[in-house]
């Protein structure tokens, strides 16, 4: 297919998406023949030529899929998988040391005491919402990625410069963590991370039906250290969470601020809130010794009526959800999700909610939208674009007329809705969270996709819907569907972001190989021809370098005790290898001159081959050799 065809696809896809346009020029059968220059400006962006490269990366979550994907973006070719929170097979995320070192070093004790009973060093779901970069000034900095797993309450971190997870912390006292950002100002800094789900303070089984023992906690982690900064206790749930610009406050929504256990008492109260954390008061509080340590942790009680230094509490209509903080650095939206409204905060009156003034006072606009809003992304020329679940439409409006409206004028903020396909959550547009938004593309997280694919069955894939922002009517211009289930992405300017290559083998991520080899006498770069037998543990050493092992073959008895540490010295870009182990359940990546390693028992006598599972050469099938499993003597 041409790549004029191509561009022709794309558009009379876009065109004939349920916007009325598209409606009537699909009747008329001229969609195509009708596109105008700027349909046809938009398709020529997102497909890109062979070889061709994209403007931004994509970072995307993938819900209770657990790991964190790399999108080239506008293209939204799916670049890459990696794994956080969940296994992989293809990289042995989960199964190598180096991994398993991330996933369980940050695990609480009583974890890791739950996990033995099950003969589990860790858990192996996750469910992974909301992927944020760090921040310097207000803008993206290519450090990290930081992101929540709200089935097991943990904060992972991802490192930009090889794209791998380098930190995994379980969060003490909070249930499930949910929303997560990292702050903006004057750089990352804190990552705030909400507990969604409240407990009881101690959750040791003696509690189930007494409300006020319930407590919900907010979380400052130190993103350089991931360690736990301090935590605050609040009344009502929190759901999600956003910061200012100028590095004072934080907000996070309540859907349940009645701190009901069952739907109906979960929707009782017409007004729910948003809870704003004074950074520096809750920093004061901690220096001056008014916390409780829980489980290691300085808790600060935040709750309402306890002390108003820490919080305030701003009535919100019933259950808001999203949180965005506008490129204005001024305005933050709350998204109303029950109700049809985003109700607009001024960080410059919010400093008088401190001294006193009424909590809504902060308010500055609370324009009627829609049905179902749920987040809000920007454009940096003073619009904002709120996804409507209910009504499955991206409505964009202007936020200073619906300031001036909520002030009494007599203006309409709303500007234009593009329908989207189908039930919108989550939305972003290209550095839309940064100082630096760029108005150029919208995505829209659609969580059902219905008719727009050819059918795989009960279970379908979501649609992640690309809108060209540059067109006042920001039509629809791409379908992409997506496996379970991505609640969140950013888009990144992509000389932003600049991973290397090669792996430095420096790397901390395989310092206990480093100091094991030291032990052992080995240079990992230059392995002995013999594994080194330690009373029933083994371990072998061996490099690769395409297409062969340094070892071709080696032997150990049933029942041992086996690590097998691989360097890989091809330097080359993209010559990753691969161990895998037949009918052994053992497989793992090796990227350019990295250091994997994987232990096992050795409990299945016989020959079993080791082959190289990552194709790297010509002759990369017969990159392979063979362990000799002894039976132990009966
Ligand atoms: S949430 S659909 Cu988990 Cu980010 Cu709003
Ligand atoms: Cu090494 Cu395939």
């Amino acid at each position: 297919m041409s790549e004029q065809d191509n561009t022709l696809n794309v558009t009379r896809r876009g065109l004939m998406s349920a916007t009325a346009t598209g409606a009537v020029l699909a009747t008329a059968g001229v969609g195509a023949t009708l596109m105008g220059a700027k349909e046809a400006s938009a398709a020529s962006k997102i497909s890109l030529a062979p070889g061709e490269l994209d403007d931004y990366y994509g970072f995307w979550s993938s819900g209770q899929t657990g790991e964190l994907r790399i999108l080239g973006f506008p293209s939204m070719r799916e670049l890459m998988r990696v794994p956080v929170f969940n296994r992989c097979s293809a990289t042995g995320w989960g199964q190598t040391n180096e991994s398993l070192k991330v996933l369980t070093e940050g695990l609480l004790p009583e974890t890791k005491e739950f996990l033995a009973k099950r003969h589990e060093k860790t858990y192996t779901n996750g469910d992974l919402h909301h992927p944020h970069m760090s921040f310097t000034d207000g803008t993206y900095d290519g450090r990290y990625l930081f992101m929540n797993d709200k089935a097991n309450t943990r904060v992972a971190r991802v490192r930009c410069d090889v794209m791998k997870t380098d930190k995994i912390i379980e969060i003490p006292n909070a249930g499930d963590i949910h929303g997560l950002r990292p702050q903006k100002f004057p750089r990352t800094g804190y990552v705030f991370a909400n507990g969604e789900h409240e407990i009881p303070l101690i959750n040791d089984g003696s509690i189930l039906d007494e409300p006020d023992k319930y407590v919900n906690i907010f979380t400052a982690i130190d993103g350089d250290s991931m360690e736990i900064s301090w935590q605050v206790m609040v009344s009502g749930n929190l759901d999600n969470t956003d910061c200012d610009y100028q590095g004072k406050y934080a907000f996070s929504t309540s859907y349940n601020s009645e701190m009901g256990m069952n739907l109906p008492e979960m929707t009782e109260s017409e007004m729910d809130h948003v809870v704003i954390f004074n950074l520096k008061e809750i920093e004061a509080g901690i220096a001056a010794g008014d916390y409780q340590e829980l489980n290691g942790v300085k808790v600060i009680d935040g709750r309402k009526g306890q002390n108003k230094k820490y919080t305030r509490y701003v009535p919100i209509p019933n259950s808001p959800h999203g949180v965005n903080t506008a490129p204005d650095q001024k305005h933050i939206m709350i998204n109303g999700k029950l109700s049809p409204t985003v109700s607009v905060i001024d960080v410059t009156k919010v400093d008088a909610l401190f001294d006193g003034a009424d909590a809504r006072s902060c308010i500055v606009a609370e324009p009627e939208l829609g049905l179902g809003p749920l987040h809000t992304a920007f454009d940096g020329k003073g619009h904002a674009f709120t996804t409507l679940f209910l009504d499955s439409q991206v409505v964009k409006w202007d936020i200073d007329k619906a300031i001036r409206a909520y002030a009494g004028e007599d203006v309409d903020p709303i500007m234009h809705k593009t329908d989207v396909q189908y039930q919108p959550g989550h939305n972003h547009t290209s550095m839309g969270e940064t100082k630096e938004a760029d108005g150029q593309w919208l995505v829209s997280l659609n969580k059902f996709s219905k008719d727009r694919f050819i059918n795989v069955g009960p279970l379908k894939p979501e649609n992640e819907q690309l809108l060209d922002i540059t067109d006042p009517k920001f039509p629809v211009v791409h379908d992409g569907p997506t496996f379970a289930e991505p609640h969140d992405v950013i888009i990144v300017r992509r000389d932003i972001v600049n991973p290397v290559n090669i792996w430095d083998r420096n790397d901390p991520m395989w310092e206990d190989a480093r100091v094991q080899a030291a032990a052992d006498g080995v240079d990992l770069e230059d392995t002995p021809e013999e594994p080194i037998r330690d009373g029933n543990k083994v371990r072998v050493y061996m490099t690769s370098q395409a297409p062969t092992f340094s070892m071709e073959k080696f032997t150990v008895k049933e029942g041992d005790e086996v690590t097998i540490y691989v360097t890989n010295l091809d330097d080359v870009d993209d010559v990753t290898h691969g161990l895998t182990i037949s009918n052994y359940g053992v497989a793992m990546e090796i990227g350019p001159m990295a250091t994997a390693s994987v232990t096992f028992t050795a409990d299945r006598p016989g020959v079993h081959w080791f082959y190289c599972q990552w194709f790297c050469h010509a002759l990369h099938m017969e990159m392979r050799g063979r362990m000799l499993v002894e039976p132990r003597e009966a």
